[in-house]
């Protein structure tokens, strides 16, 4: 049985991170094509470097640990695997790393990871717990001025190509298992992978409310990620 999840911030909600498009998220305040655009950074890069660089330092303090449901995926695959049941490969929408910490293997970041930086002239990455600035050197060039505040965060912003599609989009062809685990089915490509996926595979949404995507899923169960992930996989 080949095994695809997607995950979005409903996952890490109870982990203390906020989500985007939920009551306090992480939009509230902020106009979306400010903070997660190229043209954003290149009108305000001040603005976008303090908006990562807040949810970098969170993301960092000592509370923010992945949860149950993080840990029964880790499980899930741990076993999965071991016992050769078929492929796993967990597909996250998430920045925060919490799936890596769980233990999972298997993990592709399809919109980048927080921990991390590119350099905007030679696509180099870097992995980052500091803050970025306009004024950051390059960490292998620190005495060249031209190349400081080349570093911008390693993530996915609007118009921009996610991460690892054409693996992805082989694994949603090959799926027996698909489950997509609090995304709220807005945000494209990965809201289309479960129409990707074959009509014999099974398909499962969990998330607390419906989403534009609900219908495209043969369960649907709802409930937090926390509490109903470890249930399902147990
Ligand atoms: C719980 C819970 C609990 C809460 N338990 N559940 C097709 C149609 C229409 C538009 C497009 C299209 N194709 C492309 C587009 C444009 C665009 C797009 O999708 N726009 C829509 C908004 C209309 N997509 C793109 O631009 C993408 N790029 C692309 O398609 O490139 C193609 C291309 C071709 C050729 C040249 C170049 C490009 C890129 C999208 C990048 C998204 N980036 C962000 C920011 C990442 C960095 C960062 O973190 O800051 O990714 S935006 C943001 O949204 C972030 C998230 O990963 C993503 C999805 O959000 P998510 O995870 O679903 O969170 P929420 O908050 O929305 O939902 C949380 C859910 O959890 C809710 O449902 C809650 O109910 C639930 N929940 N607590 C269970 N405890």
């Amino acid at each position: 049985m080949n095994v695809l999840i997607l995950t979005g911030a409903g996952i890490s909600a109870e982990s203390g991170i906020p989500t985007f498009r939920d009551a306090d998220g992480l939009w509230e305040g902020h106009a979306v094509e400010e903070v997660a655009t190229p043209q954003g950074f290149a009108r305000n890069p001040d603005l976008v470097h303090e908006f990562y660089n807040q949810r970098r330092r969170a993301l960092q303090q000592p509370n923010i640990q992945p949860n149950a449901a993080h840990v029964a995926l880790a499980d899930f695959e741990r076993d999965h695997l071991a016992k050769d049941r078929g492929r796993f490969l967990l597909v996250t929408q998430n920045i925060d790393n919490l799936h890596q910490r769980a233990g999972s293997q298997n993990v592709l970041a399809m919109h980048g990871q927080l921990l991390q930086a590119r350099c905007l002239y030679t696509e180099t990455i870097f992995d980052w717990t500091d803050d970025l600035s306009v004024d950051t050197p390059h960490p292998e060039e620190p005495e060249n001025d031209s190349m400081r505040g080349c570093l911008r965060p390693n993530v996915v912003w609007f118009g921009e190509m996610p991460i690892g599609l054409s693996r992805i989009e082989q694994a949603a062809q090959a799926a027996d298992l698909f489950i997509a685990i609090g995304t709220s089915g807005l945000v494209y490509p990965a809201a289309g992978i479960v129409a990707q996926t074959p009509p014999s595979c099974r398909r499962i949404e969990v998330n607390l409310d419906n989403t534009p995507a609900s219908s495209a899923f043969d369960e649907t169960i709802r409930g937090k990620a926390g509490d109903e992930v470890p249930q399902l996989l147990d």
